[in-house]
């Protein structure tokens, strides 16, 4: 849309199930906080909604998993998650929770209306029942063997081992995760909503909008083609955890997470703006748009459009910029292995550095495809870019400042070529960046912003100010000045990528925040205004610093790996089999090597009642001299056998691992040789 007159701005309403990670940054609430920084730079009228979806069986395995009830689950997490977002500096209009009245209000009046229309279809399906649970199985609460690979643990909907989707009734051998019990069918009602009727409007939609990243728009276009994509959804669930159906036949049932999920957005809007919410949802000159990762774009792009078509009143989303996915250190970011960078645990690690994680993810964002995320590109977008570049150029602009000139901006004398591109450059950063970010092109736009850095930085080494200050004032003024231009435009054009920096500069410099169209220019402090000295814009990340999270994800590495199973129990024996057992301690007196046998010692034990010999295969494990004296566990009354013509009698009783190590099943202290053990 060109030049609407307001923004909806949308980020995807996290599941309240787990704390913030750099994937969720990065792939959606970055992108969507620049965008609206921006905005609200240009002075737009933009609204930046976003909250916790509460609902939904993600929350329910949440809680079963966590042993507590899923209101302590979403009230824990939406707690983290906002305080995460709130210290990277994501500045959402509003941040509201799906479990809101407004919200469950506004979602029940929604199905309500679309029922009354007629837009469900009522259909009873036969669906997976636990009877042990006494309950109808959500898709993820059933496992089985996928038909297709034959992977023992895929799920109702989704085969994990080879990424087929299923049907639970697909599974071979389901079985209830809640109980362990075989489910069997029963029938239940549930509201559909059809969509093929929808499918010429719909495809008229998505097609009015090639201007959609390929990787959203070939997404739609390939669900719209492929015809099962259209398919009437149930807009209800068998559970006891959502918004209850408002109807009267319909116990135990409730809206489907994703059917009320982005209404979501419309109730935090309402919450926000109060009777004047309106025109945010409904009027054609505003551009909606919803930041998204690429999981959620058939959602937001065919089914809540959908959705919105049958109700009739709202507008539909002018844009759906989704990422890709990020992954880090090579691997795809998983909650449930702890393959992460959580939010908090960075603030934790890293204190203040907010705006080096902002630039390195936005740096490195999956705009269009996936990519990854490295501790060693973190630390050397820093410190090559923000420290070496940016902040060299920033601190070198303002020591020399103060040095020169008691922090007064000198006078401008005669402009050379460079001078004049240099200023160019400062001129023209605004459109440059802003058609980037018109685009959704943020990788683009912050690298155009860094190199006005770059040129700043540049310059002051090409002209060495501090060379020519002791032959040619003159000149010196003039390089002065036009680098106090150059850190002036970075401090308005920061705000929306490094928001953090930005202001501490502005404050340096002292001036105000200008709408970005303002900023077009060439001179933001005239000669004669004051900067001030300021301190380091940023820190150097240092080796230790990155091997310390590399150590993390080792030892994250390590605990992923699958335990060796210990073996399988013997079979039972009566308490009279195990008397007959005479288990004794003793004390090795003697150990010496049984020739030409590797694996074997001989030693001389004293097991309190006699002293025996007991030939023993340990001789890989233990040296002779380290274990004499030591007290054992000897199983005293095994039948004598004769091994490499030595005659044993009794058994030293070891410990083995599945790696075979060797320890002695040892009393805990020392005690009287002779003693039984039972
Ligand atoms: N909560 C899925 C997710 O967190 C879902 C998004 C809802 S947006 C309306 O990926
Ligand atoms: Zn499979």
């Amino acid at each position: 849309m060109s030049d609407p007159k307001r923004y909806t701005v949308t980020a995807a309403l996290p599941y309240a199930n787990g704390p913030v990670h750099i994937g969720h940054l990065a792939g959606c609430y970055l992108p969507a906080d620049i965008y609206v920084r921006y905005l609200r730079q240009r002075g737009k009228d933009v609204k930046f909604i976003c909250g916790s979806d509460e609902h939904g069986v993600a929350i329910i395995m949440k809680a079963k998993a966590e042993g507590v009830t899923p209101q302590e689950i979403v009230d824990k997490y939406n707690g983290i998650m906002q305080s995460a977002f709130a210290e990277f500096g994501i500045s959402f209009d509003i941040y509201s929770r799906t479990s809101k009245k407004i919200h469950h209000d506004t979602a029940s009046d929604f199905f309500l209306k679309l029922y009354e229309k007629g837009c469900f279809e009522e259909k009873e399906t036969e669906q997976y029942y636990d009877p042990e649970a006494d309950q109808f199985l959500a898709d993820r609460y059933i496992e089985g063997t996928c038909p297709n690979c034959g992977f023992e643990s895929a799920y109702g909907d989704q085969c994990e081992s080879c990424g087929t989707s299923l049907n639970p009734t697909e599974l071979k051998d389901p079985r209830s995760k809640l109980s362990g019990a075989k489910p069997i069918l029963k029938k239940t009602k549930h509201w559909f909503l059809p969509l093929d009727h929808l499918s010429g409007k719909i495809k008229n939609y998505i097609q009015q909008h090639k201007d959609w990243k390929p990787n959203v728009y070939g997404q739609c276009m390939s669900w719209l083609e492929d015809g099962a994509g259209l398919q009437a959804r149930s807009m209800t669930r068998d559970l006891d955890w959502g918004i209850k159906v408002p109807l009267k036949d319909a116990e135990g049932k409730v809206l489907y997470v994703w059917f009320d999920a982005p209404i979501g957005y419309i109730s935090a809007t309402k919450e926000l703006m109060g009777d004047d919410w309106e025109k945010y949802w409904k009027d054609e000159d505003t551009s909606l748009v919803h930041f998204i990762g690429k999981d959620n774009i058939v959602f937001h792009a065919i089914i809540f459009p959908a959705m919105l078509m049958e109700h009739g009143d709202f507008i539909l989303a002018d844009q759906v910029p989704a990422n890709e996915f990020l992954n880090l250190e090579g691997q795809k970011i998983s909650t449930s292995r702890n393959w992460a960078v959580w939010l908090h645990e960075y603030l934790r690690d890293f204190e203040g550095k907010q705006d080096a994680l902002r630039y390195a993810l936005c740096a490195a964002a999956p705009e269009t495809k996936d990519n990854d995320f490295t501790w060693k590109d973190f630390q050397t977008r820093n410190n090559s870019e923000l420290v070496g570049i940016f902040g060299n150029f920033v601190n070198r602009v303002l020591v020399l400042m103060q040095k020169y000139y008691d922090g007064k901006v000198p006078t401008a004398h005669n402009l050379t070529e460079v001078d004049k591109e240099v200023l160019k450059a400062v001129q023209e950063a605004p459109a440059k960046i802003g058609s980037s970010l018109d685009k959704y092109k943020f990788r683009e736009a912050l690298a155009s912003y860094i190199s006005l850095a770059r040129t700043g930085n540049k310059y002051l080494a090409d002209e060495e100010p501090w060379k020519k200050v002791k032959t040619d004032a003159e000149r010196t003024e003039t390089i002065m000045y036009v680098a106090v231009q150059v850190c002036a435009q970075l401090a308005q054009l920061g705000e929306p990528f490094m928001p953090f920096s930005s202001s501490k500069l502005r404050e340096w410099l002292q001036l105000d925040l200008m709408t970005w169209e303002d900023c077009a220019i060439q001179e933001f402090l005239p000669t004669g205004e004051t900067v001030l000295r300021g301190e380091l814009l940023f820190e150097k990340i240092e080796d230790e610093a990155v091997e310390a999270q590399l150590g993390k994800l080792e030892a994250t590495k390590e605990s992923n790996k699958p335990k060796p199973q210990a073996p399988a129990l013997k079979e039972e024996i009566s308490f009279d089999d195990f008397m007959k057992i005479d288990i004794r301690t003793g004390t090795i007196l003697e150990a010496e090597k049984v020739k030409k046998a590797d694996k074997l010692l001989q030693l001389r034990v004293d097991i309190g009642v006699e002293q025996r010999t007991i030939v023993s295969g340990i001789a890989e494990h233990f040296k002779p001299e380290d274990i004499i004296g030591k007290q054992v566990s000897v199983l005293a009354n095994l039948a004598p056998r004769k091994i490499r013509g030595v005659e044993s009698k009794g058994m030293i009783l070891m410990a083995e691992d599945a790696d075979g190590k060797l320890v002695f099943a040892s009393p805990s202290q020392n005690i009287e040789n002779g003693s039984i053990v039972r």
